[in-house]
């Protein structure tokens, strides 16, 4: 069973292309045009053993937020698209993760119901050129586009950097969890019977 998907969104704002392997290595090439973005998608792909390719050519001269959102958006179909049935995934997964002084968990269940609670307050506004604001907006428009329940908690933590960077690492290997193919299980992970 190959995991895959290639997802295509083409809008007057932003154009993304995302080609996605679940049972990947962790091989990546990224570009959308944010350097900080680009690092942080890089963990995504590092941390969670997901192959991963996104080039976006977006709005960038007015700021970066669709950019941002609309790769949320794509990289979420991407993983929707990816699962298929989700059959003996193993459905949830959770991870704290450390970065210096900062401590940072998340939680994903791939249910199939939306929904995103995002428990971080961050202590400046930018990381470089980087809103940090638009790291919420990221994780919103991918939760609702991969269809998971996610929660993000920033347990503590002081430099935005870290703050990001140990968010995106845990989602990663929540996502890595959740996604895994469990040996013991060959049916839907639901006593409904679909998710
Ligand atoms: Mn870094």
């Amino acid at each position: 069973m190959n995991r895959i998907a290639k997802v295509k969104r083409e809008t007057s704002e932003v154009k993304v292309s995302v080609e996605l392997n679940l049972d990947g290595t962790g091989n990546y090439s990224i570009n959308t045009g944010i350097a900080f973005f680009d690092h942080m998608l890089e963990q995504l792909s590092k941390h969670g053993y997901f192959d991963l390719k996104i080039e976006a050519d977006g709005d960038t001269e007015i700021d970066f937020h669709h950019t941002v959102e609309d790769v949320g958006i794509t990289l979420g179909q991407a993983f929707d698209q990816a699962l298929g049935d989700k059959k003996s995934i193993q459905r949830y997964g959770f991870s704290t993760i450390p970065f210096d002084e900062t401590l940072s968990s998340s939680v994903v269940d791939l249910c199939n119901r939306p929904f995103f609670v995002f428990n971080v307050e961050l202590p400046a506004s930018k990381v470089g050129e980087f809103d940090v604001e638009l790291t919420k907006e990221f994780f919103q428009s991918f939760t609702n586009n991969i269809k998971a329940n996610m929660h993000i908690e920033l347990k503590y933590g002081a430099n935005n950097h870290h703050i990001i960077e140990s968010i995106f690492k845990s989602v990663a290997r929540s996502l890595d969890s959740a996604t895994s193919i469990d040996s013991r299980s060959d049916s839907i992970p639901s006593t409904k019977g679909n998710l």
